[in-house]
């Protein structure tokens, strides 16, 4: 098995300096408690910051750190109180977390966040490869990590790098607001796999990156740097047994009693988080306050317990909602409390685990109402303990969980009236009704827990890598070259077949802009005047524009994807008989379609029509040319038309014509002993499926072709032309070949 390397912001364990002393103590919150046990059994590294500022540490103290922590399998990097204030205060929790929590109003975007961001991304990406080898799989967690993929991908280019993202991500309209939302992006995208709590995430992601980036996906693929990645769901479980036996663990039954004690036989209403805006705190005390209100028969029988977990104290929100938290509290024990009972019990402190293994275990309801969360393991950590299977869980709608936990009462954390109804619904609900909706919940809890979650998406990583590498394997390197120019070199024949738009020239944003500049020009003439060697464009262009550009090169041109071809110095011949009547039946609908697509443009060419939606809008463009694809499929076969999908264009002509067919009729005109081809979109298959057996087909770009190589560009395709056109005689071919 491959080693895998953690990566995430925070340590599994903490580093505190207290009375001089060091003291090491477990982390607290999701990621770290739901990758320990996983980080555990498989012995593998954790890097990450320990907590500590390095001001706060001299060098024998830090060298000690690290010694300890290596006896625990994790690597510290050392971060300074600046960074920590401006990379975790600042653009980790002022500007990211708000942001991807749909809170702009406390987002703040500053660039001195922006660059220390970038600095520790880059102090831990050092950390990384101090340790990784180009076998080990790195899995990076976290929103105070995207840049760091890409980072790493540049110096462990054949690496499995995965990442996971433990918050939301937002809709594109939220996440365009970030400055710096290109980089983010790109520095996701160095992964070969990222995964999400839930499928909305991903649609947001991916979104995204088309919108702003203009990277397409299929089935959450993306295609961006010649490589492929992915994006998939890997909803975060819990570790299910270590909840299911709390209940018989005597320290947890210790805490139980004691909590008894100070509650009597009131029901209990569990909210446990850690201080956060997120969260819906406020939003909750005043549905319960409107709970008590409606429900006076309530009085003295119910308690919500309320733990809130100290967090980021230095943040003003956070310090600001403590404030508003504690008014609400005492504001609400002023008015329904009596001199035995307080309706808010709160808690402001981390609990150690007894305790809250014991509040889960005895509570009757948990109230879990955040405004939004990745996923919220309290949900699920708290239906685990529940083995009698009595309790009620209400969740709200805006959390990852309830995706999976649909038998929980859910609701929108917004709205009081809904949440104190459920409050009541909860309280009241028979226990066979209780006993039914946990079971559910805990068979699924069961199946997937934490462990399954993370071997899961490391099964995954490895499968992404897979793809990438089988991808990479037809990339034409220096030995094809090597092969291919020696052959090329003994050929007395030598045929060329070259696509134009993405093979010969990079796409413009409109057809008429992408021209061919005189360097493509002289190539293609030289090329062409070499002894035995011949030079066709198959090109889906217009024959007026392949004449106007390549008239005075003497190579054979073919236009409209093998409606017309042009041997040089003799006139356009075409030897399907066409018939052009369809078009002036099918232009009014294209039209409409055009017109109810902004950005997308119609162009007509001789015998076909072309529908163009590469400035489009993505999402717009893929809902039309499923609508056009389905207004034309009866059309077209009562016409005998052919409709082709290439490279963000649609186009219809008579049927059977293809660049295939076309290409064809090209090298029956002569003998030859080497066939060549290139070319980049799905039409260009058929000209690599119908060569002869004597050819070397190229597609430009990744992804799977008939092709036998790949090359990354139209730049990679203009140096290999180059360099056969520099080929002459056998003995000049091993000097060249060095300086390929
Ligand atoms: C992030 C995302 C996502 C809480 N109080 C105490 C305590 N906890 C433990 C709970 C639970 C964890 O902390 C909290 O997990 P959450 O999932 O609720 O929230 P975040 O920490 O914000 O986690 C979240 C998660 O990542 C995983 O991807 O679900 O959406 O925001 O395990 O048990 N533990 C102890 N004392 C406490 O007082 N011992």
């Amino acid at each position: 098995m491959q080693r895998i390397i953690l990566v995430s912001n925070r340590l599994p364990t903490t580093v505190e300096k207290k009375k001089g002393g060091i003291h090491y103590i477990n982390s607290t919150g999701g990621l770290a408690t739901g990758l320990d046990a996983f980080h555990q059994d498989n012995e593998c590294l954790w890097i990450g910051w320990p907590g500590l500022s390095s001001e706060h540490m001299n060098q024998s103290e830090k060298a000690e750190i690290r010694q300890n922590l290596s006896e625990k399998n994790c690597v510290p990097v050392y971060i300074t109180r600046s960074d920590v204030e401006k990379f975790y205060y600042g653009f980790s929790n002022k500007t990211i977390w708000p942001l991807f929590h749909y809170f702009p109003q406390h987002t703040f975007f500053q660039p001195d966040f922006w660059s220390s961001y970038v600095h520790v991304n880059t102090l831990f990406a050092e950390a990384v490869l101090s340790i990784a080898t180009k076998n080990d799989l790195i899995w990076v967690h976290d929103y105070q990590l995207m840049l760091l993929p890409a980072i790493l991908r540049k110096q462990l280019p054949d690496s499995g790098i995965g990442f996971f993202l433990h918050i939301p991500f937002p809709s594109l309209e939220i996440f365009r607001l970030l400055p710096w939302r290109k980089e983010v992006l790109e520095g996701l995208l160095g992964a070969d796999l990222i995964g999400f709590h839930t499928y909305d995430y991903i649609r947001h992601f991916l979104n995204s990156v088309r919108r702003l980036l203009g990277y397409d996906n299929t089935f959450s693929q993306i295609s961006c740097h010649n490589r492929i990645l992915k994006a998939d769901v890997f909803p975060m479980g819990i570790d299910y047994k270590r909840f299911s036996e709390v209940g018989l663990m005597p320290e947890v039954q210790k805490e139980e009693k004691s909590i008894r004690r100070k509650t009597g036989n009131r029901s209990l209403i569990i909210a446990i988080e850690r201080l956060d805006y997120t969260k819906g705190i406020i939003q909750r005390l005043e549905a319960f306050d409107l709970f008590l209100s409606q429900n006076p028969s309530m009085k003295e029988k119910v308690t919500l317990i309320l733990v809130a977990v100290p967090s980021r104290t230095s943040v003003d929100s956070y310090k600001q909602l403590k404030k508003d938290m504690n008014e609400m509290i005492g504001s609400i024990n002023g008015r329904h409390g009596t001199i035995g009972w307080a309706p808010v019990l709160n808690l402001y402190r981390s609990l150690p685990f007894p305790t809250l293994a014991a509040l889960y275990h005895s509570c009757d309801v948990a109230l879990v109402t955040p405004l939004r969360d990745g996923m919220n393991l309290v949900a699920k950590e708290y239906i685990a303990t529940k083995q009698d299977k009595t309790g009620v869980l209400i969740l709200s709608e805006m959390a990852g969980a309830a995706k999976e936990m649909g038998e929980a009462i859910i609701v929108n954390p917004n709205n009081k009236e809904e949440i104190a109804e459920a409050l009541r619904v909860a309280l009241e609900m028979p226990v066979d009704e209780q006993k039914y909706r946990i079971m559910c919940m805990q068979r699924r809890l069961i199946r997937y827990d934490v462990h399954r979650w993370a071997y899961d998406f490391i099964d995954k990583l490895e499968q992404a890598r897979a793809l990438r590498e089988n991808l990479q394997c037809k990339k034409l390197t220096e030995s094809d070259c090597r092969t291919i120019r020696s052959k090329y070199s003994r050929a007395l024949s030598v045929l060329f077949l070259l696509d134009y738009d993405g093979t010969l020239v990079p796409f413009a944003d409109k057809p008429e802009k992408a021209v061919p500049d005189p360097g493509l020009i002289d190539l293609l003439r030289r090329l062409n005047s070499i002894k035995g060697r011949k030079v066709a464009i198959v090109s889906g262009r217009d024959r007026r524009s392949l004449d106007r550009w390549f008239a005075e090169t003497g190579i054979t041109l073919c236009a409209e994807h093998g409606v017309w071809i042009k041997e040089p110095g003799d006139d356009w011949s075409t030897t399907v008989s066409q018939q052009n009547k369809w078009k002036d039946e099918l232009w009014p609908i294209l039209e409409l379609f055009a017109d109810r697509t902004p950005g997308a443009l119609l162009e007509e060419k001789e015998y076909s029509l072309a529908f163009h939606y590469r400035n489009a809008d993505p999402e717009l463009a893929f809902l039309r040319v499923r609508e056009l694809m389905d207004a034309l499929i009866h059309l077209v076969s009562n016409l005998n038309l052919g409709v082709m999908q290439g490279n963000r264009v649609i186009e219809i002509k008579n049927a059977g014509i293809n660049k295939g067919t076309a290409a064809m009729k090209i090298v029956e005109k002569g003998s030859w002993d080497m066939v060549l081809a290139a070319g980049d979109d799905v039409t260009d298959e058929d000209l690599f499926s119908s060569l002869p057996k004597n050819s070397f087909s190229i597609k430009v770009g990744i992804g799977s072709s008939k092709a036998d190589f790949n090359v990354e560009s139209v730049e990679e395709v203009r140096r290999f032309l180059e360099m056969l056109c520099e080929t002459g005689v056998e003995t000049e071919v091993e000097e060249e070949i060095e300086n390929w």
